[in-house]
């Protein structure tokens, strides 16, 4: 092309370095947190928006290329997420649109609610690292302070060539956040340190209100999050409504946040 163009005089190498350098100096700066939230779900999402609001240094770990977990692509491949009152106080704080179907009863389409909750995450300060996957976690005179992580592609990569060893983050808290398999959890359940029952059948008015009320520490340094808490805790599932998550993600962030301050404290 010749003559004038529109874009700056910017190249290839410019772009690699841009890229590489802004990285690294991040990750080197988020090798050491205040909170590692495993897991970009609703519930990780929202626990994150919160920690990093009232000014927690946060990153955010998801296996997956896109955000958001089971919130993106709703219940049924149709787009569409449901939410049962009290939980329209979140939708109305993050300005996500919403209709009233019957009365406590709210429907959303998720990719707006979902691209929402990822903006005020990442407004709120909090850190992502996608495509990457927890695979185990550091844990020092009984307790969690950190998690060990790999390259998401690595575990798809043949045998022959896939043998990559991981690095470590740490942290104060780690908070699972994972969904259905609670994952996290699930690397203290190998070594015979807890056990999960798993999640129980759908029954959705029994559901969100004991995912809610069990959200919170499992070990000390671990907490966790959303629908991990009703495979820990043996509740019952709930389909596509997500009001239960986003509380319980709030409620993670609080109980973090109490206990980062109780460890600021002076010892009695
Ligand atoms: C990094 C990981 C790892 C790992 C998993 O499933 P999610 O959306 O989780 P929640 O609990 O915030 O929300 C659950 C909700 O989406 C749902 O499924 C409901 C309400 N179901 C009810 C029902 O009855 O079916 O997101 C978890 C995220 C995902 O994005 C995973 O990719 C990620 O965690 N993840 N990331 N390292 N080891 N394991």
């Amino acid at each position: 092309m010749e003559g004038k163009t529109i874009f700056a005089p910017v190249g290839e190498a410019s772009v690699t370095r841009a890229i590489v350098g802004e990285f690294l100096g991040e990750f080197l700066d988020y090798v050491e947190s205040d909170v590692i939230v495993v897991g970009a779900g609703p519930s990780g999402l929202m626990a994150a928006m919160d920690m990093a609001n009232s000014g927690l240094k946060v990153v955010v770990i998801e296996s997956n290329n896109y955000l958001g977990g089971g919130f993106w692509a709703g219940g049924y491949l149709m787009n569409k997420v449901t939410f049962r009152a009290p939980s329209e106080e979140i939708l109305e704080e993050l300005g996500i649109p919403y209709k009233e179907i019957e009365p406590g009863h709210f429907v959303s389409d998720s990719p707006h609610a979902c691209s929402r909750l990822i903006a005020a995450a990442c407004d709120a300060g909090a850190k992502i690292i996608n495509t990457t996957r927890v695979e185990d976690l550091v844990v020092r005179d009984d307790a969690v302070r950190g998690v060990v992580m790999n390259w998401s592609a690595v575990s798809y990569m043949p045998k022959a060539i896939g043998c990559v060893d991981p690095v470590a983050m740490e942290s104060r808290v780690v908070i699972d956040a994972t969904g259905h398999h609670s994952s996290i959890v699930g690397y203290l359940e190998k070594r015979g340190i807890l056990t999960m029952p798993g999640e129980a059948n759908m029954w959705v008015e029994r559901s969100e209100d004991g995912v809610v009320e069990k959200t919170g520490f499992v070990y000390p340094g671990l907490l966790v999050a959303g629908m991990a808490v009703a495979t820990v805790y043996g509740l019952p599932r709930m389909g596509p409504t997500f009001g239960g998550m986003l509380l319980s993600g709030r409620k993670a962030a609080k109980t973090a946040i109490e206990s980062l301050e109780l460890m600021k404290s002076p010892k009695a």
